[in-house]
């Protein structure tokens, strides 16, 4: 079915901790990845508005952030990691902030976007937080960025690569995984199509439990 590309932002919270977060029982959505990787320009792709605040210098979100769609589910827009040009307390606290979302924030937190650099090749922040992801039951999509950047060929070839670097590192399945590009927009339909199915699925698990 065609996914549909009608969004109104109807609420949108800033939230300095976990238990500051909108508490509407509804499915959310979150987008992480290393600073700069492209998160709040994803969302703005994906919802077809500049709602996220993006910057060509990295550790622009320092908030938990989260957009309201169509009043039925929300995308959360979290502070990125690795960024250095700030304290070490600075940092600490920010990292803190995210980890608690995801280890407190309970089963509205649907699925997370686990967002790459495409032109990157593994890090090992990144195969560490997607373990770590694994480890607190937090479903994820493992999802490449800036794919404007690189012909469709080698996009092929850094996947492959990635995907056996993971398998050395005993990863026995690789994460499902999208392309995107949040400039020409490639990626947003399986995006779409993804968060449709999960909300219909979450919706369904509600209507049989209460
Ligand atoms: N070419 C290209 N550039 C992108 C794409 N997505 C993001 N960018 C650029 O990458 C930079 C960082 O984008 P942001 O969306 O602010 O990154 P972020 O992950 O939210 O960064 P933090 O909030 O600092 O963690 C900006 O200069 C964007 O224009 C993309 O798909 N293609
Ligand atoms: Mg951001």
């Amino acid at each position: 079915m065609k996914p549909d590309f009608n969004f109104e932002i109807s609420h949108f919270q800033s939230s300095n901790t976990v238990n500051g977060c909108p508490s509407k029982n509804q499915p959310e959505y979150a987008f992480i990845g290393r600073s700069n990787v492209g998160k709040s320009s994803l969302i703005n792709s994906i919802l077809g508005k500049k709602v996220a605040f993006t910057s060509s210098k990295p550790g622009k979100t320092q908030l938990i952030n989260h957009f309201e769609v169509n009043k039925k589910w929300w995308l959360v827009d979290l502070p990125g990691y690795g960024y250095a040009k700030i304290s070490k307390q600075k940092r600490k606290e920010i990292i803190d902030r995210a980890d608690n979302y995801f280890q407190k924030r309970g089963i509205q937190l649907v699925a997370v976007f686990f967002l790459i650099d495409i032109r990157i090749k593994p890090q090992k922040i990144d195969l560490e937080k997607m373990e770590w992801l694994v480890n607190n039951n937090i479903y994820f999509i493992r999802t490449f960025t800036k794919c404007d950047k690189l012909s469709v060929d080698k996009i092929k070839k850094h996947v492959e690569s990635y995907n056996r670097c993971m398998k050395q590192k005993n990863w026995n399945k690789v994460p499902e995984t999208i392309i995107t590009s949040s400039k020409n927009k490639i990626g947003k339909k399986e995006i779409v199509q993804k968060i449709e199915q999960l909300n219909n699925q979450y919706f369904d698990f509600l209507s049989k439990t209460t």
